[in-house]
């Protein structure tokens, strides 16, 4: 069986090479001349723990190509980005543009699954009539699927093979025939459902945590009015079987967490004060925080801060919709504070302003800002802080596991000290 996959990011590129490894012959269609390129090379342009070394497999037996237009295939796969336009409604052009970018290779019989994050009843409203006019009837000629992606950064292949996938068909026969399409690789369950229960589901998962999240960032906040550790609150509340705070940082960020819980809201206003508050409390964190930084540093006349992590979490390089990105750029308007940022994960050209390295960036510093729980950060000693100037570190992510008399660790959990 032929799988044509439309976009090669983060979702497109394993899932290709999960198929590839299965005994699928894949080709990847991307935009991207660069990727195309590095692609067929069988190197990658994606951080993903276990990707290069099984992508570079699938490339040398011919399992995978990459090309800038689709072919002719049994399974077409769009996973394409959705993001945001600024009134925060969902910007699916890439969506659309990729559907059509199919339509003259389809053929009766063909499986399309559309796995992009999209607002609720698009399969039914958009993708299908696109189909439709192009004279392709979506509910007899092809089986139209949504299948939400609902793998984790840092674990993808590992929860693609393993996690539950929901196959949400625009007919019964079509969720049954996209369902048979992941049962080739998915260990997992997999469900089928209507195409608006799949799109839905998919966004509760994403808000339910969104939702958790901001209300581990409220406690923070109230945390620091009434004196007392958050952290600990949260260890000792969920010990009670039925309670799971979520972690409070830095802010939410991601392409997902950020971003679907808008997709929501942009179908139902009125019904969604509780998402919409959350969204608000974890989008003010970089405020909050910068808010502390000020606090901390409020004797000094230029504090010289390092920021230590740029991603949107740890051990990634993604930093798309990153907090710390906006914390740096809120310093930096403050026009008061010299401003140095360190990311082991993050290169050069990801980022619009100079990166430094751990030395550059601890070097006469007088406040350190962990945003990102890399690994590296986890393991610091006290010596990588040995030519700061005020030996003072401010933990978001409650990460650092630093014990040195020499040094003040403030968490984000325990501020009112
Ligand atoms: N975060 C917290 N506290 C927590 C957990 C996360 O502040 O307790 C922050 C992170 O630092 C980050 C953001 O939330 O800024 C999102 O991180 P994440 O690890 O929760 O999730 P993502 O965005 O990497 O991936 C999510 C996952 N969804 C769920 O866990 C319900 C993943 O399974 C989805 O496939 C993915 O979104 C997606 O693509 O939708």
């Amino acid at each position: 069986k032929k799988v044509c996959v439309v976009g090669l990011g983060y979702i497109g590129l394993p899932t290709s090479a999960i198929f590839a490894n299965a005994g699928f012959e894949v080709v990847g269609v991307d935009v991207n001349e660069k990727v195309v390129q590095t692609l067929n090379k069988g190197e990658i342009h994606i951080e993903e723990n276990g990707l290069p070394d099984l992508f570079k497999k699938v490339v040398r037996e011919g399992k995978f190509r990459a090309s800038l237009v689709p072919e002719k295939a049994d399974v077409f796969i769009i996973a394409v980005p959705t993001p945001i336009h600024e009134d925060y409604t969902a910007n699916i052009d890439y969506v659309i543009d990729a559907t059509k970018s199919i339509l003259p290779y389809l053929e009766k019989g063909n499986v399309v699954i559309v796995e992009s994050t999209i607002p609720p009843r698009t399969m039914d409203d958009v993708v299908a009539p696109i189909i439709r006019e192009h004279g392709l009837d979506p509910e007899k000629d092809i089986y139209l699927a949504h299948c939400p992606e609902r793998v984790l950064p840092g674990r993808i292949l590992i929860e693609l093979v393993e996690n539950t996938r929901i196959v949400g068909g625009v007919t019964k026969e079509a969720a049954k025939k996209a369902a048979d399409v992941y049962r080739a690789i998915v260990k997992g369950e997999v469900i089928e459902t209507e195409a608006v229960t799949a799109e839905m589901s998919k966004l509760m998962e994403n808000t339910f945590r969104d939702v958790n999240i901001a209300l581990a960032n409220e406690l923070v906040k109230i945390s620091r009015r009434i004196g007392v550790d958050a952290h600990k609150v949260i260890e000792l509340a969920n010990k009670h079987p039925r309670v799971n705070i979520h972690l409070p940082g830095p802010g939410v960020g991601g392409h997902c967490l950020a971003v679907d819980p808008y997709f929501i809201v942009e179908k139902a206003k009125e019904e969604s004060p509780l998402i919409q508050t959350a969204r608000r409390i974890n989008n003010s964190m970089p405020h909050f925080v910068v808010e502390q930084i000020q606090r901390m540093t409020a004797e000094l006349t230029v504090p010289k801060v390092a920021i230590f992590g740029l991603t949107y979490k740890g051990n990634t390089d993604d930093v798309r919709e990153s907090p710390a990105i906006k914390i740096y750029e809120l310093l930096k308007q403050q026009g008061r504070f010299e401003v140095r940022a360190y990311d082991p994960h993050v290169k050069q050209e990801q980022v619009s302003f100079p990166l430094s390295t751990l030395e550059e960036a601890v070097d006469g510093a007088h406040l350190v800002v962990v945003l990102a729980d890399h690994n590296e950060f986890k393991n610091m000693k006290a010596e990588d802080f040995a030519t700061m100037k005020t030996k003072v570190i401010f933990d978001t992510k409650n990460c650092v596991h630093l014990h040195d008399e020499s040094i003040t660790v403030y968490k984000i959990g325990n501020l009112h000290s």
